[in-house]
């Protein structure tokens, strides 16, 4: 768990690896682990930060008075649910805030489309996360005790309780909640996002249905009530599957329609289209409403008039009356946000981190950088679906791949240490051996197998798997096809890190023969191609902290996941320890007990990296960058924990001085449906 650390002095330049103790010299074992994190912070309890109640008044931001008064809305009172969602001041870093003004987000990403209930994506960046709410929220937990760590946040569902056995779970949904457009949310679209969507196999849900508590079915109780019922004993740690990404509602009052369930003229593909990203406004449950979406420029967000969460003094969030992504690129965010043009940046790219961290150090500078623990982590999937694969070439590469001793090979002949010093010079990046990563509360080191690096090693692996250069050309030949050992590697085109360690790891496997072609994708097409298991591997970066979120895209938990390993129309053979990993998720989810829990998880990481499932390579501490007029941005908030920064800061509280407010583009605008 995270819990009080010391303030650091920020450690720049060319601090020399050794010195790390970062050297093969350290045989098996992961090599000590040098900490940047900076802040300190208090620990707060689990109901601390909010509760749902009534209260005796609410506001409204001043400027949404003349549309009530013209009839355009309701009274605030009955936008909101009868027990709203209210924020506790004591848990504000700097209290009940001022209404107005403007968010500036930069972002690399650009919307796929609005229907996230189909998959699609809608930038990243906090785009997803500002229009999307979800059943139960785990940003905020980076900030809560770990003896208050007993799953996850309330959010759309206020409360739940569990049948004595542990096999059924009811939820209650906050009643009254309203769409964006004042369409009622309730179980109409827990039954929708359930029953067709994540149970309809045509729809590449986030969450699987099969692998949701080993499978649950869902019963609608009423219109706030609903049940799910598992085969076999779960425990609180299964609901985390329902935070951001997975267990969050879209409006079935718009895409019913366009569900081939409900409309015979409709194909999967209109579903998925249904709500295009040129399209906009989009009925949400978010804080913020995309009115406006120039491409490849600007996505502009204005307040939800029918948000349901308040103040402690009745105040309906959010603060901020606008919020807008500009749809550059990701290391722009970084340079905007210390110019002051924009005013956040997941400081996540670690080429960037010198150059931002001198400038942001001066008293002037617009932000302040405070490093968290390491949980960004760059790995290679390789793709095991050999009898997926369209040519002989690509199945017998797909084999070496199910091969030990070939992911030994390739893991052995990664020069960790250059790697990261590649990225950024200094003490930044730690070897990645796959799993979890180092700051995860899940993360043991001594049961994370450690390969050291040792190419002559390396290469008499892959003598004793039969590779040869037969024909002298310096690169190993397939002794099936008598081709050249030539990996594809796809990686995301816009991400510059990910580029120079498949330039690096380009360079060093080609030390033992093995040819890599770099294949660069754009981003927003990434996931469809990743997904349909059209890759020979990939090299990303991925946030493998906590084993209930983004499972999918982690481990062998349904036919389509993890997409490295899809099970074809001809079935999937697990390699000989998968099916273990997969019943190990569900035991991990099954259980209620932390120190159960901790022993499943290091065996899950024993299996992840005795295996090297993937391939990792390093990871990296990232730094949150918040413009300083901006209020509420709990310090020591981290760029990734439980979920990525833009939900753990809670952007709905977040608020910035009168004198200090930027101007909007749209001021008096709200969503026109
Ligand atoms: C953060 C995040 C918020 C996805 C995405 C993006 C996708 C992945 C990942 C990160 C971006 C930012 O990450 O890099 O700092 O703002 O959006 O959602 O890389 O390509 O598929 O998992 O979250």
């Amino acid at each position: 768990m995270i819990h009080k650390a010391t303030r650091t002095g920020f450690l720049l330049g060319g601090v020399c690896a050794a010195a790390l103790g970062i050297t093969a010299a350290n045989a098996d074992e992961m090599p000590p682990e040098q900490s940047l994190a900076g802040l300190e912070y208090d620990l707060i309890g689990r109901d601390d930060l909010y509760s749902y109640r009534a209260l005796e008044s609410y506001n409204q931001a001043p400027f949404l008075d003349a549309l009530v008064e013209s009839g355009a809305l309701p009274p605030v009172e009955d936008r909101l649910p009868a027990e709203p969602l209210v924020f506790k001041t004591s848990a504000m870093s700097d209290g009940i805030g001022e209404y107005g003004g403007v968010f500036r987000h930069v972002i690399g990403g650009r919307p796929e489309g609005f229907n996230w209930l189909a998959g699609q994506h809608q930038g990243w960046g906090g785009i997803n996360m500002a229009v999307q709410e979800c059943l139960v929220r785990q940003g905020p937990r980076w900030q809560i005790r770990a003896e208050d760590q007993t799953g996850p946040l309330p959010n759309l569902a206020r409360s739940w309780e569990w049948n004595a056995d542990m096999t059924e779970l009811t939820m209650h949904l906050v009643e009254g909640v309203k769409w964006s457009d004042g369409d009622p949310f309730d179980t109409d679209d827990i039954a929708f996002w359930w029953n067709d969507n994540v149970e309809d196999e045509n729809v590449a849900s986030r969450i699987q249905a099969g692998s949701f508590g080993g499978g649950a079915t869902l019963e609608i109780i009423d219109a706030y009530t609903f049940k799910f019922t598992f085969p076999s004993p779960q425990s609180e740690t299964v609901v985390e599957g329902l935070a951001y990404i997975q267990g969050c509602p879209g409006p079935s009052h718009v895409l019913r329609d366009s569900h081939p369930t409900y409309n015979s003229d409709a194909s999967y593909d209109d579903y998925l289209n249904a709500m295009p990203a040129s399209d906009v406004p989009v009925p949400v449950l978010g804080a913020w409403v995309p009115v406006e979406h120039r491409p490849d420029e600007l996505v502009i967000l204005r307040r939800n008039p029918y948000y349901w969460k308040v103040d402690e003094a009745g105040n309906q969030l959010p603060y901020l009356n606008e919020m807008h992504f500009k749809l550059t690129t990701w290391d722009d965010r970084t340079t905007q946000a210390v110019a002051g043009t924009g005013d956040w940046s997941n400081m996540e790219n670690p080429g960037n981190y010198v150059e931002a961290l001198k400038q942001s150090q001066d008293e002037d500078a617009p932000v302040t950088a405070n490093f968290g623990p390491r949980t960004l982590a760059f790995r290679i999937e390789l793709n095991f679906a050999q009898n997926m694969a369209d040519s002989d070439y690509d199945a017998e590469l797909r084999g070496l791949f199910r091969e030990h001793d070939f992911r030994e090979a390739l893991s052995s002949a990664i020069d960790r240490d250059a790697l990261g010093q590649a990225l950024a010079r200094g003490p930044f990046a730690y070897p990645y051996m796959g799993g979890f990563a180092s700051g995860s509360p899940y993360y043991d080191a001594a049961s994370t197998d450690f390969t050291p690096f040792n190419q002559s090693y390396a290469s008499e692996l892959l003598a004793g798997l039969g590779l040869e250069d037969t024909d002298g050309n310096g690169i190993l030949n397939l002794p099936g096809t008598g081709e050249d050992l030539v990996i594809d590697m796809t990686f995301k085109s816009q991400r510059n890190d990910d580029r120079k360690q498949v330039d690096a790891v380009t360079s060093q496997l080609a030390e033992i023969g093995i040819r890599v072609l770099p294949t660069p994708v754009d981003e927003t097409s990434f996931d469809p191609l990743r997904n349909s298991g059209s890759f020979t591997a990939i090299l990303q970066r991925v946030s493998f902290v906590v084993p209930t979120r983004e499972t999918c895209g982690n481990l062998p938990t349904s036919e389509i996941c993890p997409a490295f390993h899809l099970a074809g129309p001809d079935g999937r053979e697990f390699l000989p320890f998968e099916a273990e990993l997969a019943d190990i998720v569900l035991r991990f989810n099954a259980s209620s007990d932390a120190a159960e829990q901790a022993e499943i998880a290091n065996r899950m990481q024993s299996i992840l990296t005795e295996n090297l499932y993937n391939i990792g390579l390093v990871q990296v501490p990232a730094a949150l960058l918040v413009n300083k007029r901006v209020r509420n941005a709990h310090p020591g908030t981290p760029v990734f924990m439980y979920e990525w920064a833009e939900d753990a800061v809670i952007r709905e509280r977040l608020w910035v001085p009168a004198d200090l407010q930027t101007e909007e583009l749209l001021p008096g605008t709200v969503a026109e449906y």
